[in-house]
């Protein structure tokens, strides 16, 4: 074939690579290992738009240069496909979601082939699979049959708490456990029948059940995670989400609260990634204070974090959920604070915190005492005082605290003037002077540090409360009340008492199969799917969990899955845990920054801890692509017309009409020009066919946006569509040069044009436009080998810094020059063959066996390696002075910029030498003449 043609070349190298299985992967091998992952996608209804493949497709270029520079690169993908759309699909259409996913996948594999991706697709997995999720259930049944040892730091078989019950009761252990779990002794574990012990473990284990406060979205039948609404509503169909008390699978992961904060300084994520999820986990230091009630025995403990302000406490605020405000209300009070808390039951936890602006609250008519100067303080209910953090109960202190500043003003409270020494250090212009208090009892003319210091010493010897921090990451719910998701490997008996307790069915019998049912919706009386199933109970009779796990649990853990796919012994073989051990390179959304990216690393360090993995951290280094943007266009309909007769007008005269905009369908046009017939025809509901057009120069100029890509926005562009008109390879290149990977940037059809015609002008430099074959076995031009060379150079530096866009133009340049040279050298071709592989590899491929290679072997084939010689342009030799005596001399290439010379010339030995360890005050680089160090 001598002219380029992507359809006939495209589909036999996809063919090739999948027959001959060109990119499976063992595990084991000479080479160093690497394992590049994508976020594996969620096979939806409406298969892949444009801007699915950007990350997709900067992780495959990345996986093939990998290979070419010598590794054994893991790559492969997947299908998250346990979720609530195929479920909403299947309540509508009665279909089983099982059927609609295995259509989805096939579809998506099919998108996915079509782009040429190295893939290795015997590790492929399904979540929604039996011989996955049997592993899912398992990982939860050790999560059950675990605790965390706070004395070790790490997750235990719940077998060593037992012991440690026996010997000591739970006087001694720290452990993390429900906050209601009692003191006891080895006697009293001893005295106590099986049943009463097991329920006393409930309480300890990673995975436990709870009453907790949900979001419950009626809509969707479901409980949601905080990450799936937004602004009160399910992420998915916008359906209202409410605050309800429901009994839960939760899950443990507060345990690792510092250790998931302590992780994210171990690895190469953004800053911007990390700085989410410390937020998130949001670790507070400050102090547990204990106030004394007057007239009853409790005390009121706070969770402050500026034990500093106590001097300045005027009145207390708790929860209106707090266990004490029955029990302290005064009669006066009861009907003041009831209609508070009736109303603040209609608020969720989102929109209390959120509202700064309103104040309300109420007295509860009693008093505490500030144990340090015995003021009396007096206690209120409001709800900007979340029950679920810290204690539920603030000091409020009006001159330290905006809320409680407007508190006071509100309620006319007293606003007792503290000098801040914190506030006063940032204050001060002169940082030698160090704000230190005053008029503040026993931390007069201290520093900021030292009256925390010395007030947490104080409390802590006089038992008034101690040093605490506090993190506000919760516990997670795990549970949903719907059908296509992992069944709980769980059973519930009866106990003495009649309440029903969960036990883990036998380990053998997993996986715990999703059973039929007749309708995907909960039953008459109100329980999830799973209980319209037939004969599905326990061997014992008794019944099953009836939620399902959450959409996250199949994802928390996947990566290990590809490293032994089959396994049926084990989620995978030690040996296969061994020799992968982390991912290396995962690249995915942003949208994942605290739900999966939180919850994976948990399970992690919990299969860590259990001696299953290796890795303390799962993700070694993470990018996040930028979203590509959908690029909307528009027609203009003039107002007030016959709407059966409507009249269009063009972009650029709309503004002489009063107009309405509406979206037209992207791929009607090009340029901006409407192809108007098709328009008619596809737009008949706005009675197009009908329409009068206004046109300048004789076309309909569109509108255009940028905005989100969605079917609802006509701005959706199919890949399937530009592969057929220009390729794969061409889509490969043009998607990395919209710009860098990390950025967001709207998709322009427009611009492809130009990348095709680069993937020709490559052909060009192998057959002439005659289809003559233009390859010599000669050796190339100096001009030329120094074009290739520092292409390579380029191309090299870009892909390692992930800067993808940047390395598209270098080819292009390349083809262009080499095109002006005439340059049809066979080496030289060779190298840039190799080199343009990883971005455009059928066409690679192709021109591989056109140079009389074996075929598929372009993958494996060395990266090239550029030569000094050819990458200096020329070099100047730089006199370096220091303190005004020439020492040195250091050569440097021209183009090579300022800031490069300065740092290269501190880092030189005879430099540091004379400059004795003394900093650089000054490093002068006058271009072409001399550098000039002065320290
Ligand atoms: C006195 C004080 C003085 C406070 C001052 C702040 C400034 P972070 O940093 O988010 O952990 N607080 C404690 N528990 C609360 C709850 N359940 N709901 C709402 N607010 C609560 O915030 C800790 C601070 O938030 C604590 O320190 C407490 O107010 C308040 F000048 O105590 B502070």
């Amino acid at each position: 074939m001598s002219e380029y043609s992507h359809k006939e070349i495209e589909k036999k190298w996809q063919q090739y690579w999948d027959q001959n299985q060109v990119f499976r992967v063992n595990n084991d091998s000479d080479r160093p290992k690497y394992y590049v992952l994508d976020m594996f996608p969620y096979p939806s209804g409406a298969g892949l738009h444009v801007g699915h493949p950007l990350g997709y497709i900067a992780s495959d270029i990345y996986a093939r240069y990998k290979r070419q520079k010598g590794f054994n690169v893991l790559h492969p993908m997947g299908f998250d496909s346990f979720g609530l759309p195929a479920e909403q699909y299947a309540i509508q259409t009665g279909q089983h979601p099982a059927v609609t996913t295995r259509d989805n996948i096939a579809r998506y594999i099919e998108q996915l082939k079509n782009l040429g991706f190295s893939y290795d697709w015997s590790r492929e997995v399904r979540t929604s699979e039996p011989s996955y999720y049997r592993w899912t259930q398992w990982i939860f049944m050790e999560l059950f049959n675990s605790w965390y040892n706070l004395a070790e730091d790490r997750a235990e078989e719940i077998t060593s708490l037992i012991s440690a019950f026996e010997k000591n009761g739970n006087l001694t252990v720290q452990a993390v456990c429900d906050e209601d779990t009692p003191s006891f002794d080895a006697a009293t574990w001893s005295g106590w029948d099986e049943e009463t012990k097991y329920r006393i473990t409930l309480k300890y284990r990673l995975t436990y059940v709870a009453d907790a406060t949900v979001n419950w979205c009626a809509g969707l039948g479901s409980v949601l995670s905080n990450d799936e609404v937004k602004d009160g509503l399910s992420e998915r169909g916008g359906f209202p989400v409410e605050q309800k008390q429901m009994r839960q699978w939760m899950m443990r992961i507060s345990s690792y609260a510092q250790r998931l904060l302590d992780g994210l300084d171990t690895v190469d994520w953004s800053e911007s990634l990390k700085e989410q999820q410390r937020n998130w986990i949001g670790r507070s230091v400050g102090a547990l204070v204990k106030f004394q009630l007057e007239g009853h025995e409790e005390k009121i403990e706070v969770f402050t974090t500026r034990v500093d302000t106590i001097y300045g406490v005027s009145f207390m605020v708790i929860a209106p959920e707090h266990e004490l405000v029955s029990k302290i209300t005064t009669s006066e009070q009861q009907a003041e604070i009831s209609a508070y808390i009736e109303m603040t039951k209609k608020r969720s936890e989102r929109d209390r915190m959120s509202d700064v602006k309103t104040v309300s609250g109420a007295f509860t008519g009693a008093y505490v005492i500030n144990p340090f100067n015995g003021t009396q303080i007096p206690v209120y209910i409001a709800d900007y005082v979340l029950a679920g953090y810290g204690t539920g109960a603030v000091m409020a202190v009006p001159s330290g605290d905006q809320r409680d500043w407007n508190f006071a003003k509100h309620f006319d409270l007293p606003i007792i003037p503290i000098l801040d020494a914190q506030k006063n250090i940032e204050k001060e212009a002169d940082n030698t002077k160090e704000g230190r208090y005053i008029n503040s009892g026993m931390i007069d003319g201290l520093t900021f540090a030292e009256a925390n210091e010395k007030l947490i010493a104080y409390l802590e010897e006089n038992n008034m409360g101690k040093g605490k921090i506090n993190y506000r990451i919760r516990d997670a719910v795990f549970g949903r009340q719907r059908y296509w998701g992992e069944p709980v490997p769980v059973y519930y008996k009866n106990d003495s008492q009649g309440q029903a307790l969960p036990y883990l069915i036998d380990e053998d019998s997993l996986p715990l199969n999703l059973p039929s049912v007749d309708k995907y919706l909960p039953t008459e009386s109100g329980e999830p799917p799973l209980g319209r199933a037939q004969d599905w109970a326990h061997e014992s009779g008794s019944p099953y969990e009836l939620s399902t796990m959450p959409g996250w649990a199949g994802s928390s853990w996947y990566w290990y899955r590809y490293m032994d796919p089959k396994n049926e012994d084990a989620f995978a073989s030690k040996e296969a845990i061994g020799y992968w051990k982390a991912v290396d390179l995962y690249i995915g959304g942003t949208e994942h920054a605290t739900g999966h990216l939180l919850y994976s690393r948990f399970w992690n360090k919990f299969l860590k801890d259990r001696g299953y993995v290796l890795e303390e951290e799962p993700f070694k280094k993470l990018i996040n692509q930028g979203m590509i943007q959908g690029r909307s266009n528009f027609v203009y309909r003039i107002k007030n017309a016959d709407q059966t007769k409507p009249v269009f007008v063009s972009a650029g005269l709309k503004d002489q009409y009063e107009v309405t905009a509406l979206h037209v369908d992207v791929n009607i046009v090009e340029n901006e020009i409407l192809d108007l017939e098709r328009f008619k025809a596809s737009r008949r509901d706005l009675f197009a066919d009908n329409a009068d057009f206004i046109l300048e120069e004789g076309k309909y100029i569109c509108g255009v946006e940028v905005e989100k890509m969605s079917k609802s926005k006509f701005n959706v562009v199919n890949p399937d569509d530009i592969v057929t008109r220009y390729g794969a390879d061409t889509l490969r290149l043009y998607e990395m040069f919209l710009g860098p990977l990390e950025q967001a940037k709207p998709w322009n059809t427009n611009g492809i044009d130009g990348t095709y015609r680069f993937i020709k002008k490559l052909w060009r430099l192998f057959y002439s436009e005659h289809g003559k074959y233009l390859v010599v076995d000669e050796p190339a031009s100096e001009a030329a080998l120094k074009v290739l060379h520092k292409t390579i150079k380029k191309v090299e530096t870009d892909i390692e810094n992930f800067s993808f866009n940047t390395a598209v133009s270098a080819f292009m340049m390349c083809v262009n020059e080499l095109g002006s040279l005439k340059c049809h050298n066979k080496d030289l071709l060779e190298q840039l063959v190799i080199l343009i592989s990883s971005y455009a590899p059928h066409i690679a491929e192709e021109l591989w066996v056109i140079l009389g290679h074996e075929p598929g072997s372009v993958s494996q084939a060395q990266f090239p390696v550029w030569e000094q010689k050819y990458v200096v342009d020329a070099v100047f030799e730089y006199p370096v002075q220091i303190n005004g005596k020439v020492r040195i001399t250091m050569p440097f290439a021209l183009e090579t910029s300022v800031a490069d010379i300065q740092s290269e010339v501190l880092a030189n030995e005879t430099v540091q030498k004379w400059m004795e360890g003394k900093p650089a005050k000054k490093i002068i680089v006058v271009p072409k003449r001399i550098v000039n160090v002065v320290i």
